[in-house]
């Protein structure tokens, strides 16, 4: 807590509240401005920012943040609010000016709140509307997790997982689909604070929505908190002709009651005197106003009420029901574009912030200064200190201290010997296995929390479930075992259980699997949360992996089964395009083994990898196709870096063949067909193009930087003449090889899946989509005649 001594007398809360709404509000102004209208702009493009959406949820985060969070409590602020958020944080000292003024600027403050850009301060990254709100939800359900799994100290305070939420981001899908999950898991401690200033992007929102809102929060077990008028309006409407005034303005459309707000009090007096001119008693109300005065009553609503806000916030911390308010508000209230259905973009022109710098008693030259213009700046910097929130979480800020698990240098191994398996097969084994919790597994296994969109059974998982069981803060019995009635499966839930079912939302799992990836930050206790899913339908939740990724949650996705190898399944459950996502995907380490021996030091790695500071999530896709699992050595390295030889080739050769995953049979195939003709050539298993990509473009950074260094992929393919021909293939898009062919100049002929969606079995769909051994020799054929 600061030291700072008050010289001036104490004021009173709401009063002292009202300066930090007010220097909140110039704040976010100015830093947009300044990025806008006071940077050089060297390329012409518009910065940006939203100074109406800033204005609009002001009130509301300084009642929170300044009266009712604790150091504990994790807030998702809706994306075009990160202003405001820096600004507190800048009146707390932890924000810098220099962030601030460089607002939307190369290593400047980010244009949305973002965790790894901008840093400990910033609890969740937001940005993509609707899916910062839900993450609040899953991770509540993960706190829980922990508790009840003893990894937190039972003294730890309960943290409050907060939602600041514009009202369009109550559109997306994933606002339900997370309601309704939040339900079955019976979520606590969730607040959702919607900034209902009935406007998104383009325009102003239909009337009749907010009623069905109450309703779905009702349904889903929420406390549904409406906040409507602020206590100027209330008094009015208690007056004699007030239920008129409230009627009135209950009925009021939202495109009318914009458009009049924008206009100010000569245009509400107009329309209210065409409707009620003829009753004394409205009159006796609205006549000794002045038209400002007027203008100010029409548009006290409740989101903008200090006294309203604290309140209601204050009443709801009594219980840990979740929680949301519909906090009616202004967009860009107190800017001169208040109201205007235009304004989400819009933005003050230098003379109308010169006006406003002005009314806000900011002297020029010191828009930055903390406290300017205010009427008791001591007092204000005093009680900004001392409110609960000022107290620093852990010394070194918000993010939490979390130790390194263990990891066995060997997992359990599924017996290969002799047998035909999957990777989708060896997966389940390995992590069964895990479940036993012998020996130096035991730590690791305590620490694994198991997640899936009900396809947790079809992926393999049941093993482990059986062993481990289904987490529920709710013990619930398995009817089925209760009555003896067979079934492979156990699904009784208890506090101990270290799996979390999901319904089939894929996006649900996504959000999961980065609030249990955050863990560590946000409650300290480490996890290695693993995520199973079929690999199509991570297309079907890829924008909550992508942003669960961009958080740098870390985390095991493993999605099976895949491509066109699920052969009879066909139509939509194909994958050709996830190789590429693996690629493309930033803070992601993707991988497709082929064999369990593979698998099992992928696996090994993942657990690592995903704890080391310069780690990241990793990715897994595997298979249902059944191989002869080979007997060998292989160099852990090269599994992990991406690529390794099952048969070298010789020094010169001018073929090879480079094969990943479900295929490799295939590959095999062909090439013992080709070794009677080339013995010289080579074939190379892939096991992570996105690795090799992600080396190869690392090593040419370094070189130059004048630094040397040399790329797996580089060293890999060295052995080949320079024209040699590479025939690559995959259960995927092919582009996901093409680019090899570029890393020392040879041929490529590239193989895989570019259309997809036939029923069939492996050898008709292999053979339709060019990827069977004949395919694969062809190519090899067209690509040595071409050299
Ligand atoms: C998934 C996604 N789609 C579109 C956008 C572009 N966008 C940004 S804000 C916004 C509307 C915001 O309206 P609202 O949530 O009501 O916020 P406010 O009115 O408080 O600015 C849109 C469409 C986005 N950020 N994310
Ligand atoms: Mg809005």
């Amino acid at each position: 807590m600061n030291e700072i001594r008050p010289i001036e007398p104490a004021l009173g809360t709401l009063e002292t509240l009202r300066q930090v709404e007010q220097k909140l509000l110039w704040l976010s102004a100015w830093m947009i401005h300044n990025a806008n209208h006071l940077r050089p702009n060297r390329d012409g493009l518009k910065v940006g920012g939203h100074q109406a959406s800033c204005a609009s949820v002001t009130s509301i985060m300084t009642a929170l943040y300044f009266e009712i969070l604790r150091p504990q409590d994790r807030v998702a602020v809706k994306p075009h609010a990160g202003p405001v958020l820096h600004a507190i944080n800048y009146l707390l000292g932890r924000q810098s000016v220099e962030q601030m003024a460089g607002l939307r600027q190369f290593g400047g403050a980010q244009a949305y709140p973002s965790r790894t850009k901008d840093g400990p301060e910033i609890d969740f990254s937001t940005g993509s509307v609707g899916l910062g709100v839900a993450l609040t939800s899953f991770a509540s359900l993960m706190e829980d997790y922990v508790r009840a799994h003893g990894l937190i100290s039972p003294q730890t305070p309960h943290s409050r997982k907060i939602a600041i939420a514009g009202d369009a981001e109550m559109d997306e899908g994933n606002i339900y689909e997370a309601l309704l999950e939040g339900w079955k898991h019976d979520v606590r401690d969730v607040w959702w604070i919607v900034d209902y200033n009935r406007q998104s992007l383009d325009s102003v929102m239909p009337d009749r929505l907010f009623g069905r809102f109450e309703g779905l929060f009702r349904d889903m077990g929420w406390k549904v908190v409406s906040l409507k008028y602020g206590r100027a309006l209330e008094a009015a409407f208690n007056r004699p002709g007030g239920a008129s005034l409230r009627g009135w303005v209950d009925d009021c459309p939202n495109s009318i009651y914009s458009a009049l707000t924008f206009q100010g009090g000569a245009a509400w007096r107009q329309a209210l005197l065409a409707d009620m001119g003829k009753s004394r008693t409205v009159r006796a109300i609205i006549d000794p106003l002045t038209d400002a005065e007027l203008g100010a009553l029409m548009t006290n609503l409740a989101g903008h009420d200090l006294e309203t806000l604290t309140e209601a916030f204050r009443a709801a911390t009594k219980t840990d029901q979740p929680t949301v308010f519909l906090a009616y508000t202004i967009k860009g209230m107190g800017l001169p574009f208040a109201g205007h259905k235009d304004n989400h973009a819009g933005m003050m022109t230098v003379e109308q912030m010169d006006l406003f710098r002005t009314q806000m008693n900011v002297r020029p030259g010191h828009e930055w200064d903390a406290f300017e213009g205010l009427a008791r700046p001591e007092a204000v910097r005093h009680f900004v200190h001392s409110v609960p929130y000022a107290a620093p979480l852990t010394p070194s800020g918000r993010r939490l201290p979390a130790g390194r698990i263990a990891v066995p240098d060997k997992l359990p191994q599924p017996r290969t010997t002799g047998r035909r398996m999957s990777t989708q097969a060896g997966f389940g084994e390995i992590l069964s296995e895990i479940g036993r919790a012998a020996g130096d597994s035991a730590a690791l296994s305590r620490r694994i929390v198991t997640m899936s969109p009900d396809v947790a059974v079809s992926t393999n998982l049941g093993p482990w479930i059986n062993r481990r069981g289904v987490f529920d803060r709710h013990t619930r019995d398995d009817v089925f075992r209760d009555n003896k009635l067979a079934s492979a499966q156990r699904w009784g839930t208890d506090p101990g259980g270290q799996h979390i079912e999901l319904g089939i939302a894929e996006q649900n799992l996504f959000l999961l699997l980065g609030a249990a990836g955050l863990s560590h930050d946000l409650t300290g206790a480490r996890l290695l949360p693993i995520g199973t899913v079929y690999d199509p339908f991570v297309n079907r939740g890829h924008d909550a992996l992508l942003y669960a990724c961009y958080q740098d949650a870390r985390f095991l996705l493993v999605s099976t089964p895949s491509g066109i190898t699920l052969a009879p399944e066909g139509g939509q459950h194909q994958s050709t395009n996830t190789p590429l996502l693996g690629i493309v995907q930033d803070r992601l380490a993707a991988f497709e083994p082929a064999y369990c021996d593979e698998l099992s030091i992928l696996l090994r790695h993942a657990f690592d990898h995903m704890q080391r500071p310069d780690g990241s999530a990793v990715w897994l896709r595997l298979s249902t196709q059944v191989l002869a699992q080979p007997e060998r050595q292989l160099d852990a390295a090269h599994v992990i870096a991406g690529a390794h030889w099952v048969s070298p080739p010789a020094p010169g050769a001018r073929l090879a063949i480079a094969y990943q995953g479900a295929v490799a049979g295939e590959a095999e195939k062909a090439f013992a067909m080709l070794r009677e003709d080339m013995p010289e050539a080579g074939l190379l298993a892939v096991t992570s193009p996105d690795r090799l990509y992600a080396g190869w473009r690392e090593a040419q950074r370094s070189r130059r930087q004048g630094r040397a260094g040399t790329s797996h992929i580089e060293a890999i393919l060295a052995p080949l003449a320079p024209e040699a021909v590479l025939v690559s293939v995959l259960d995927g898009h092919p582009a996901a090889h093409a680019w090899l062919g570029g890393v020392r100049g040879n041929k490529i002929m590239a193989l895989g899946p570019d259309h997809f969606g036939q029923s069939g079995d492996i050898t008709d769909l292999y053979r339709e989509y060019e990827v069977d051994a004949a395919a694969i020799l062809d190519a090899c054929a067209e690509g040595l005649l071409t050299i």
